[in-house]
């Protein structure tokens, strides 16, 4: 960065080096010229150093699905992170602050999928490859100084992933395209919405999630995760906090925060 010329390998171990050790770090678009796919290239290569890690990829997640989180951050194209094993957070568990730079919270939809998706599908097709949907949170943390990033940036770290959290699964007889939800915080509603504001449904993000994996050679695997985007702008988190979305029809979903 700042004029020295650097490979899309080191700005992949930068990032992650960011999100394992809890860092911020300057926007790499400050200091060079990087596209959108030089950004995804340097997301696989970040994910290919968890899974030298062990790390076991469990699915995906859509990002800047909803008009509230692209207004939030300021980037108003639909993004996607790859999610692991390590990133999920026990029902009801509770997370370490301190394992985080700047960690904020948003109610999201998550599918289980039952069979592989990819490229062009319909909403239809999308649907039959649902297993279950369940209420889910996302805990979501730039490495990039003060949450700020251009949209180079933010895919680069992985679309801002850190944790997750699913409720009960159910299965998809429930229409999940204009469910009524909120997310609190100790006890208190701090976001209202609904699925709707996913892209109109939430299963339009699953048809845009099998399309955009298909551009980068993979596709949605059976047992997969597919987190649909936040549904509302997300809350920052704080020590002792005690968070829950409740999704209309789906029940909750809730996780603690400690020091
Ligand atoms: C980018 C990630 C966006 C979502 O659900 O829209 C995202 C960010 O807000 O940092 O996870
Ligand atoms: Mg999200």
């Amino acid at each position: 960065m700042n004029g020295i010329v650097t490979g899309l390998g080191e700005l992949a171990r930068i990032a992650d080096d960011a999100a394992r050790l809890a860092h911020a770090i300057p926007q790499f678009t400050d200091g060079m010229a990087l596209t959108v796919d030089d950004a995804y290239a340097v997301q696989a290569l970040s994910l290919a150093r968890r899974a030298a890690r062990g790390e076991r990829r469990v699915g995906m997640k859509m990002g800047l699905t909803s008009r509230a989180k692209m207004a939030q951050v300021g980037v108003d194209e639909m993004i996607w992170g790859r999610l692991t094993d390590a990133m999920q957070v026990e029902e009801g568990g509770t997370i370490r602050r301190s394992a985080y730079v700047h960690p904020r919270v948003e109610p999201e939809l998550a599918f289980l999928l039952k069979a592989p998706l990819a490229g062009r599908v319909t909403a239809a097709q999308a649907l039959a490859a649902v297993e279950a949907v369940a209420p889910a949170l996302e805990i979501i943390d730039s490495r990039y100084r003060d949450f700020k990033f251009a949209l180079p940036d933010v895919i680069a770290d992985n679309s801002s992933s850190s944790g997750f959290v699913v409720g009960q699964w159910r299965r998809p007889d429930l229409d999940v395209g204009n469910l009524g939800l909120a997310l609190l915080a100790d006890g208190q509603p701090v976001q209202v919405g609904s699925t709707a504001a996913i892209l109109g449904h939430p299963v339009r993000s699953l048809v845009a999630a099998a399309r955009l994996v298909a551009q980068w050679g993979e596709r949605l695997e059976a047992g997969w995760i597919v987190l649909a985007g936040g549904a509302t702008a997300a809350h920052p988190l704080a020590p002792g906090m005690a968070v829950r979305a409740d999704m209309q029809g789906l029940g909750s979903v809730s996780f603690q925060v400690g020091e």
